[in-house]
């Protein structure tokens, strides 16, 4: 039986993927970790909840030995375009929460999952169909702290046969929690544009391509990538993974389809389209495939039909 620890269990990814463990593995056995926002609605109700702060290593231990837990999803982070204005809360949070879950796992037995990004690429890395092992060389914090991240879980892994286990995610889609301060973000935002008000400035040129999912298909990574057969694992921290990538010219057109009066038009914001310049077009995620049977569902028309009708009934509900 595994007892799990999400951490970030209220942000973008943690709010769905600690439901879908719940369900997996029981409710009682899932704790969804949080740190100035407390959980709400099905997250609070279907199982325990408990305040951790990535970057106190006693309040994470504190907790790992009461639930006797063996699995961490540590999910905290600042994402890249927040990031470039707060490095230092970006490096604390992204590393020194990491350094925290690798010390309270090794003491305690743990396995780790920890994000890495699309971000951790750059300074030179081949844009077009990303290698698994290539030049890593980022230029801002988030990807600094990501390549690190990568670096140190690796070491744990070696060092001290901590099982550590890590997917590089592209911009995640999602239509139940918005994600805060990415440079992704856009390709959620205009989703929730086009129901609302049926236009959308985009921050990103036409033309600049980027790998994406369906938030369905990245909480199937990351508990697929934890109940992998670790003797078939060559890699670990950390393997790419993507589903699709567009740029926000063939988004718009695909949401066009269903809501043909959709306008886009462009007001580049500098610092997330130099991120977004130096970030991969389509990686290449043949390990992730061939390691442990990575495999997406859902793809850029089958997400928009889905994010098109979710959205749209909260719109009409007035959730939104
Ligand atoms: C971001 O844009 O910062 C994230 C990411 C791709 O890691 N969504």
């Amino acid at each position: 039986m595994k007892n799990i620890l999400v951490i970030g269990s209220v942000g973008q990814i943690g709010s769905e993927l600690t439901l879908e463990l719940r369900k997996r593995y029981g409710s009682s056995n899932v704790v969804a970790g949080f740190r100035s926002t407390k959980p709400t609605g099905e997250l609070l109700e279907s199982g325990p909840a408990e305040m951790i702060d990535a970057t106190d290593a006693k309040l994470i231990a504190d907790v790992v030995k009461k639930y006797k837990i063996d699995t961490i999803y540590n999910l905290a982070a600042i994402l890249s375009a927040v990031g470039e204005s707060k490095p230092q809360v970006a490096w604390n949070i992204g590393i020194g929460g990491l350094m925290n879950c690798l010390e309270v796992a090794r003491e305690n037995g743990c396995a780790v999952f920890t994000p890495s990004s699309i971000g951790a690429f750059g300074g030179g890395t081949p844009l077009d169909n990303t290698p698994q092992d290539t030049i890593m060389r980022p230029q801002t914090m988030y990807g600094v702290s990501k390549v690190a991240g990568e670096l140190l879980s690796d070491y744990y892994y070696k060092r001290f046969g901590v099982d550590t286990r890590s997917v590089r995610y592209p911009g995640i889609i999602s239509n139940v929690t918005l994600p805060g301060g990415g440079t992704t973000d856009y390709a959620v935002e205009i989703y929730y544009a086009a129901v609302k008000t049926g236009r959308f400035t985009c921050p990103l040129s036409a033309g600049t391509f980027l790998d994406m999912m369906y938030m369905p298909d990245a909480v199937k990574a990351a508990i697929d990538l934890m109940e992998a057969d670790p003797d078939k694992l060559k890699h670990r921290n950390s393997f790419n993974v993507t589903a699709m990538s567009f740029d926000p010219e063939i988004i718009s057109a695909e949401i066009k389809k269903h809501l043909p009066n959709f306008e886009m038009d462009y007001d580049v914001e500098p610092v997330k389209q130099a991120i977004a310049d130096s970030w991969p077009n389509k990686m290449d995620d043949t390990a992730a495939r061939q390691e442990w049977g990575w495999e997406p569902t859902w793809n850029l028309e089958t997400m928009t039909q889905d994010m098109l009708k979710v959205i749209g009934e909260k719109h009409a509900k007035g959730l939104i």
